[in-house]
């Protein structure tokens, strides 16, 4: 009758010890499984333009997007097959948006920014061009930003 408690408390005090371990070991291998971007590349986004870096070196890559503008905006980043000539990056962004697949693969965006406010994604740039646009629609006229010149090309060597 009175080993049961004692045994009770035992195993309370096993299983409080196992939960610890596998959180440390847990904890541990997430910090090693991310690894940290390289370079950072910063952009600001404005009504209809962004201001930031047109070329950076190939590698995982931490972009970070400020909304200056006085509308929403978004960056949405497109990887564009190596067979493209005469790109047109708005056409280009409009067509991988509609999921036509010939016309690239979106590796990141950052979408719904409002004015004041700032964000980040990490990507990992191989070398290439990349479409980097807001398709986002003015109010006003329901025009894309991307046709009001929000829109360019990022080249990575
Ligand atoms: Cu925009």
């Amino acid at each position: 009758m009175v080993a049961e408690p004692r045994g009770s408390r035992w195993w309370a005090a096993a299983a409080a010890c196992l939960v610890l371990t596998a959180c440390g070991e847990d904890g541990a291998h997430t910090a090693t499984a991310a690894p940290a971007p390289t370079q950072t590349l910063g952009y600001v986004a404005a009504d209809y333009s962004y201001g930031g870096p047109l070329t950076a070196a190939a590698g995982l890559t931490r972009i970070t997007l400020s909304n200056s503008g006085a509308e929403e905006h978004e960056m949405m980043v497109l990887r564009v097959p190596d067979d493209v000539t005469d790109l047109d990056p708005a056409t280009q962004l409009l067509h991988a948006s509609f999921g036509q697949e010939s016309a690239g693969d979106f590796v990141g965006g950052i979408h719904g920014l409002l004015p004041g406010k700032s964000a980040s994604m990490v990507v990992d740039l191989e070398p290439g061009r990349y479409v980097i646009g807001c398709l986002i629609p003015s109010p006003s006229d329901l025009t894309s930003h991307a046709d009001k010149g929000m829109v360019g090309v990022l080249t990575v060597t």
